[in-house]
């Protein structure tokens, strides 16, 4: 990594416990990331963004900032970034996924709340992120009871915006979202100086969608019987896409995505053939949690699709593009976000079709369910997707884990095992 001292100083970070950090990250994606074979060579670009996490990606924010933009750090795939880049914000994710600020976050937080929230707000109280100290306002929403109250430890230390996230989906749930999205407008409007018109909505709808096809162009290629990358790269990219500048991301994903239609056409795989295709479903994981993808991918198996906010739910469904006025448009918005199947919502019986019709999608042999301790709502639902994938003869698995390691010789043992079953 270059030499970023001065900007992190600049930022008020502790550097000292930063550096720990910084040693310990290129450890962790040497030996899960460097050392698969037969990588695309496109992934070049990928280990790039990672490798300078937190230096080219901040340095950007900060030049942004510097001509006036604001920046805005988000928690949740249902904050439309759309409304952000249409005022000429910058919308970046910021959901931890290290066991290295989880400590962080116990110093406030109670200890058996889910990992996620622990480790975003340690990455902030203990000043060991660039991108929570560069953000000029965070957007939470009143998605689980664990983020709504973090939230309000959180506004003590940066300005907090937090959304009203309905929890059904009748319609009057769906027009209560687009009122919330008009507000939001407002707020980013003032915010940012900028007036958010019918055009630079229009371009910024676009922006995100053309990234949520570049998305959907990589999953669709996993769906091939030779798979041309494994599911451990495909989540790096996903989790990258949270935080990279999505034109850049976008061509850069595009071209990857060229590459793999090259070796699909000449059968290449990553895998012997003899792997068990798998689907995770689940909790998300957040930059750097690549835990369990790791396993499954070292014991006989191959992740060919994640129904996560880390997967499929990011970038499923387009924001219709075809709408002229503002109103329009956020009502088109409202739309596309309220499709997203949260277990924070109930029913979510949307999640279940979701979950078994991308077994069919992807030929799945087997379903592991997993979920960030502590976190209730996936926790409860993991009953239903279970029993709904064992009337539908799918086998299935459900794990619970958290971000730290001394699990991973025991779910190896458990995962390992669940493999070897499937049939062929
Ligand atoms: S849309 S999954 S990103 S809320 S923080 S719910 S793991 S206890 S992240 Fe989420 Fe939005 Fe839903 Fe997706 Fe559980 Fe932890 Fe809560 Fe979590």
């Amino acid at each position: 990594m270059a030499d970023y001292m001065k900007m992190w100083k600049d930022l008020g970070m502790d550097t000292d416990k930063h550096d720990l950090l910084c040693e310990a990250l290129p450890q962790a994606f040497g030996d899960i990331y460097l050392s698969q074979e037969n990588r695309p060579e496109f992934m070049d670009y990928f280990n790039f963004v990672v490798s300078e996490i937190h230096g080219v990606r901040p340095m950007e924010l900060i030049e942004h900032q510097k001509k006036g933009g604001k920046v805005f750090g988000t928690f949740c795939v249902y904050v439309p970034d759309e409304i952000v880049f249409a005022a000429n914000g910058i919308a970046t994710g910021l959901c931890g996924g290290s066991q290295f600020w989880v400590g962080g976050g116990e110093k406030v937080l109670p200890p058996n709340v889910c990992p996620l929230i622990k480790a975003s707000v340690g990455a902030r109280l203990d000043g060991t992120c660039p991108f929570f100290k560069i953000a000029d306002m965070y957007i939470g929403e009143t998605t689980c009871d664990g983020k709504k109250k973090a939230w309000e430890i959180l506004a003590d230390e940066v300005p907090l915006y937090v959304m009203d996230l309905p929890q059904m989906k009748r319609a009057k749930d769906i027009n209560a979202w687009a009122e919330e999205i008009k507000d939001f407008k407002c707020m980013i409007e003032k915010t940012t100086g900028n007036t958010i018109t019918s055009q630079s909505l229009n371009e910024s709808i676009k922006l995100i969608n053309n990234k949520r096809k570049a998305l959907a162009r990589l999953n669709e290629l996993r769906k091939n019987e030779a798979l041309p990358i494994s599911g451990s790269d495909a989540l790096l990219i996903s989790q990258i896409a949270f935080y990279d500048d999505p034109t850049r991301f976008t061509e850069m994903l595009n071209k990857l995505c060229d590459e793999l239609d090259e070796r699909v056409k000449n059968k290449v795989s990553v895998f012997d053939k003899n792997a068990k295709r798998i689907l995770i479903t689940g909790t998300p994981m957040a930059i750097p949690n690549w835990k369990l993808h790791n396993i499954v991918e070292t014991s006989g198996g191959a992740v060919v699709c994640e129904e996560t906010c880390t997967g499929i739910r990011y970038f499923k469904n387009y924001v219709d593009e075809s709408q002229t006025t503002v109103d329009d448009q956020i009502n088109a918005l409202a739309d596309r976000y309220m499709n997203i199947n949260c277990a924070c919502f109930t029913p979510n019986s949307g999640r279940i079709d979701d979950i078994i019709a991308l077994c069919k999608e992807y030929n799945i042999d087997g379903v592991i369910d997993v979920n960030l301790k502590f976190c209730t709502t996936y926790d409860i639902e993991g009953y239903t997707v279970e029993k709904s994938l064992q009337e539908a003869g799918i086998p299935v698995i459900g794990i619970e884990t958290d971000y730290n390691d001394t699990d991973a010789q025991q779910l190896k043992t458990r995962i390992g095992a669940f493999i070897e079953i499937l049939e062929d």
